[in-house]
């Protein structure tokens, strides 16, 4: 259990963490982003992770008092402060331990701005449709998803320049492509048809093998897919008429 104290009422009062608390569960890909950097940096005496349910889920009072969008990855302080969205959590991480561990700085503004604009178009452009792999909606809906995904995913690849994404240094970028790749990887081939997703993506194929060999990068990526193997344990795919719909070939849903 982490170090903090949760009571029911009035919740913004009463939740107090005595260490930084990064709720998020292992299967989260936004919270990988910020899992990597906690690794990366071997924070985890410093940092707690704990799971949204501690408080009563992602929708309770206690949850929502402190990210009103009841979404994970938050990171709470010691002082209060709640700070949501991964990309933030991840950039405050990287600075605050700025002395810890494994550096996400890079040296010029170029490469700065390459891997800005990776993170940018990772979150701008595919975070928001990556449901289209596993959540329940419209076959059309799902169809041009995945279109728009492939089509994202061809230019992330450009833009990788490898091993990793702005080169030899390891930057914020590399830390939210990789757990969103880990969910293309393991559902397109399996439930859309698509043959290994890096076939076509020399690049990004060179980079997942670069974060694959790294140990931090390895642990999120077994994390994330430990938890897509319980969805396929359960069935998600069936129950949620996804395999029904891909079966359905007036559509395409390989790339
Ligand atoms: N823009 C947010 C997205 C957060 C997000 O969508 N998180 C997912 C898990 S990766 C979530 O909380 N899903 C639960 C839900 O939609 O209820 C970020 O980067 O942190």
């Amino acid at each position: 259990m982490a170090s903090f104290v949760a009571q029911t009422a009035p919740p913004s009062a009463t939740v107090r963490f005595d260490k930084p608390t990064l709720f998020d569960v292992p299967i989260s890909n936004n919270g990988g982003r910020c899992r990597f950097v906690i690794y990366k940096k071997n924070i985890e005496r410093l940092v707690a992770v704990e799971s949204p349910k501690v408080l009563g889920g992602l929708k309770s009072e206690a949850y929502l008092a402190l990210n009103p969008q009841g979404l994970m990855p938050l990171l709470a302080l010691p002082d209060g402060t709640s700070l949501p969205e991964s990309q933030v959590i991840a950039a405050y991480l990287a600075d605050k331990y700025r002395d810890e561990g494994a550096s996400f700085d890079l040296p010029t503004p170029e490469l700065r701005a390459a891997d800005m604009l990776v993170q940018r178009i990772h979150d701008q452009y595919v975070a928001p449709i990556q449901g289209a792999m596993y959540k329940e909606m419209e076959i059309a809906q799902r169809a041009k998803a995945i279109e728009r995904l492939a089509f994202q995913l061809d230019v992330l690849n450009r833009l990788v320049k490898g091993p990793f994404v702005a080169g030899d240094h390891l930057g914020l970028a590399d830390a939210a492509l990789f757990p969103t790749l880990a969910f293309c990887r393991f559902i397109l081939p399996q439930y859309f048809g698509w043959e290994d997703l890096f076939v076509q993506r020399q690049q990004l194929g060179q980079y997942w093998a670069a974060i694959e060999a790294d140990p931090a990068g390895a642990k999120v990526i077994s994390e994330i897919e430990g938890g897509l193997q319980q969805w396929k344990d359960s069935g998600r795919w069936e129950e949620r008429g996804i395999v029904e719909q891909v079966a359905q070939k007036e559509y395409r849903w390989s790339y």
